[in-house]
């Protein structure tokens, strides 16, 4: 494929007849294979990296928006945060919310939804907690009605499986609601943050067997 990708190059590229003269036709090609091949390489490199670590397309995006600054927030202490907040109903109430978030230390990006009501908060967990962000949005005046993890979970087949992890995650006190799917091989959880830990729905997942990556 890559082969046939060059040739295209080769035949298309008008400053190739007047190179000719200075290299051979065999030395162009294989270098223009070389740079072909190192592209395709690069690329599918930063496709596998994409994959692997979606939580950081957030940092990613702040960084092209805050620029240099917000470079040094994309390390492995950089976490989301995904609460459903009660009160949070219109574009005003919404906005002031963000607007709480991101004055705290720490927190590089606030954005809530007024549908879903959900709100999400990407942090520096080693300057600002997880139960600080909580109570500041509590401070300002607005209630935490859940919390949304996702886990990604090993060793789901089908949809058996996936239906046998979701059963113990509903039958957990204190989940809103949980589901899991085998494609995406996630395990996505509302809970209350007060009720039930997130190191016990973690627990109640492995305990059917299947096997949670620890973040
Ligand atoms: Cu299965």
């Amino acid at each position: 494929m890559i082969e046939s990708e060059a040739w295209g190059v080769l035949n298309h590229k008008e400053p190739f007849s007047v190179m000719k003269r200075v290299e051979s036709v065999s030395t162009i090609m294989n270098k223009l294979l070389a740079i072909l091949s190192v592209c395709a390489l690069s690329a599918s490199l930063q496709g596998l990296v994409r994959a692997e670590s979606s939580e950081c397309s957030s940092c990613e995006k702040s960084k092209t928006a805050v620029g240099t600054e917000a470079k040094s927030e994309c390390t492995a202490a950089q976490k989301t945060l995904t609460i459903k907040v009660g009160g949070a109903v219109c574009e005003a109430s919404c906005g002031k919310l963000v607007t709480a978030l991101t004055r705290i230390q720490g927190v590089s990006k606030a954005e809530s939804c007024t549908q879903s009501q959900m709100t999400k908060v990407s942090y520096d967990a080693a300057k600002v907690s997880e139960c600080s962000l909580m109570s500041a949005v509590k401070e300002a005046g607005y209630t935490v009605e859940g919390q949304q993890v996702s886990l990604p979970v090993e060793g789901m087949q089908c949809g058996g499986c996936s239906t046998k992890v979701g059963k113990v995650l509903t039958s957990l006190e204190g989940v809103i609601s949980g589901s899991a799917c085998h494609e995406s091989k996630q395990a996505t959880v509302m809970f209350h943050p007060e009720k039930v830990s997130q190191d016990k729905i973690v627990a109640a997942i492995q305990s059917t067997g299947f096997k949670v990556a620890v973040q």
